[in-house]
């Protein structure tokens, strides 16, 4: 989880899903979460299908849909607060498979803690235009509120770009995501590498090395 963390997202695609993956891939991104709010079932894993043999040795979540996660063999899903609960989705996904929850409070994080998640995603940190439901802004003193109590990784979203991301980085992230900042960029791929080198301190790996839940370590 550590490192830049990419979400699909067709609005914003100049490119198509599949380029955009692999942009993100050029750049290193050892995290992909598959999301599309529009598209009907069978597009969803068709799609989905597609993106995982693209994925190959890095890990590849779905959001929201555990069925097209095992479906396509994902590594895990990505679930927010009106999605399967936890540990539903943990039942029928088996003990091996990633479950990433969406938290907004403090309250929310120690929930999904009891539930069994395997890494929260903290958001939104900023304002968004990206996901018009996302709520308030918690700002980075949600996201360190809930690092003082949370070993978990936690992935920061929503209004993050180049300008705040060493701040959302300080307050305890161990990933980000930012959709608009990079897709709006023609060079995606070399934003996405501005994002990462803000995690490759001290000649530390920027990311972790294997398609499995240790590669969750924080
Ligand atoms: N989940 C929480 S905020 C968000 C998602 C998918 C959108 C983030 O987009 P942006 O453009 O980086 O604010
Ligand atoms: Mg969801």
């Amino acid at each position: 989880m550590r490192g830049f963390y990419f979400i699909t997202h067709r609005p914003l695609s100049r490119r198509g899903l599949a380029a955009d993956v692999q942009a993100a891939l050029a750049a290193g991104v050892r995290v992909v979460q598959y999301r599309d709010k529009d598209a009907d079932t069978r597009t969803l894993y068709a799609e989905a299908r597609r993106l995982r043999e693209l994925c190959r040795g890095v890990l590849f979540l779905v959001n929201d849909r555990v069925d097209v996660a095992l479906a396509v063999e994902a590594d895990g899903v990505h679930l927010g607060q009106q999605d399967l609960p936890c540990p539903v989705a943990r039942r029928l996904l088996g003990p091996h498979r990633i479950i990433g929850v969406t938290v907004s409070s403090l309250a929310e994080a120690r929930q999904a803690v009891q539930d069994g998640a395997d890494y929260l995603g903290v958001s939104p940190i900023f304002p968004t235009r990206t996901k018009p439901d996302a709520g308030a802004a918690g700002g980075l003193r949600l996201l360190r509120e809930i690092r003082a109590e949370v070993s978990l990784p936690l992935v920061a979203l929503g209004g993050i770009t180049l300008a705040n991301a060493p701040q959302v980085v300080a307050a305890g992230a161990d990933g980000l995501c930012a959709i608009s900042a990079v897709l709006s960029e023609p060079d995606m791929e070399a934003a996405i590498r501005r994002f990462q080198s803000l995690f490759a301190t001290g000649g530390a790996p920027v990311a972790p090395a294997a398609s499995s839940p240790e590669g969750l370590a924080p």
